[in-house]
């Protein structure tokens, strides 16, 4: 899959520009009124953590205002705000979702 000597030319310069994609930390924060029940059961469903994890991290977001879910790609983060957002509003809770460069 490699370019040979012959026609090396065009794939090392292709490869040369490529970047790794940039990461992207999906965020929540803190509001009053969002249950705590609520915020674990976010985190394990669109977080893929495990009941623990997802408490941890959702006590973290309650005691410090903010806490990160996860870091991906752009796309793949911009799709978990919305939908963590949706499905809040939804529910009828205030939670905030957002994403910011890793
Ligand atoms: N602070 C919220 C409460 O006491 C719980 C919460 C945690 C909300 C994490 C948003 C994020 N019900």
């Amino acid at each position: 899959i490699f370019p040979d000597k012959q026609d090396g030319t065009v794939l090392e310069r292709q490869e040369e520009k490529l970047k790794p994609p940039s990461m992207h930390k999906v965020v929540l924060l803190n509001d009053d009124f969002t249950p705590m029940e609520f915020v674990v059961m976010v985190i394990e469903e669109y977080f893929g953590k495990d009941r623990e994890a997802a408490t941890q991290i959702m006590l973290k977001v309650h005691r410090e205002g903010r806490g990160v879910c996860g870091v991906y790609t752009r796309d793949v983060a911009a799709t978990k705000v919305e939908l963590v957002v949706t499905h809040a509003r939804q529910a009828g809770h205030p939670l905030q979702c957002v994403m910011e460069e890793a």
